[in-house]
């Protein structure tokens, strides 16, 4: 259905090389995810290829797109312009990559903050992002034991991944959104 190697090639034009092997990295741990916990290969493996179409932006062009094509800007988002990379990518698959699966779009849509009651795409792309393979363990101590979590329990990966991620956040004082906090207050009362 999707040429995927047409849409890698596509997407080394529009990333950082980096963001690139990034992306790959997701594209994999999404598919292997997929397998592990029943959900469709293929799906997963395009949500990862494509959740971080829209990253390799400035803050103030993130922020001009998202006007343009008049997807919500909350305030949060507004102060921290990166966080729109996620619902921008969601526009940007459907309307530059064709996609119209609304399961892929909406994993793409919450992949950097999460949410309550993710949906089994969601918690895949959510959790792959974190865990793939191009990521450094020696920035993240934690990370080789969430990965290995990932692979028996995507709920208790889900809750440590956000609580790394709200502890380093508080750490290095910068905002957060509410729906991280509603992320990681929905996932901890059900591990
Ligand atoms: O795009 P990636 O770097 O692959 O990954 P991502 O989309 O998950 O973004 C990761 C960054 O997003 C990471 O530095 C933590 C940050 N983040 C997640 N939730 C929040 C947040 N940053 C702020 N300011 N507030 C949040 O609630
Ligand atoms: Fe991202
Ligand atoms: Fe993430
Ligand atoms: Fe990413």
């Amino acid at each position: 259905e999707y040429d995927i190697l047409a849409l890698q090639k596509s997407l080394t034009a529009i990333m950082t090389e980096k963001r690139f092997y990034h992306s790959l990295g997701v594209q994999g741990m999404s598919f292997a995810l997929a397998i592990k916990y029943g959900y469709d290969m293929d799906k997963a493996n395009l949500a990862g290829l494509l959740h971080d179409c829209a990253k390799d932006m400035k803050d103030e062009e993130l922020i001009a797109e998202c006007r343009k094509y008049k997807l919500p800007i909350t305030e949060v988002e507004n102060r921290n312009g990166f966080l729109l990379h996620g619902k921008l990518g969601a526009f940007y698959a459907e309307h530059k990559y064709g996609v119209t699966d609304t399961e892929i779009l909406s994993a793409i849509y919450y992949h950097t903050t999460g949410k309550p009651d993710m949906t089994l795409l969601e918690m895949i792309i959510f959790v792959a992002d974190y865990i793939e393979p191009n990521r450094s363990s020696k920035r993240i101590p934690a990370l080789n034991s969430i990965r290995q979590t990932a692979f028996y329990d995507l709920n208790k990966a889900t809750v440590d991944i956000l609580e790394n991620t709200l502890s380093y956040l508080e750490k290095e004082g910068q905002e957060i959104d509410q729906l991280t906090v509603d992320a990681y207050e929905y996932y901890k009362i059900r591990i």
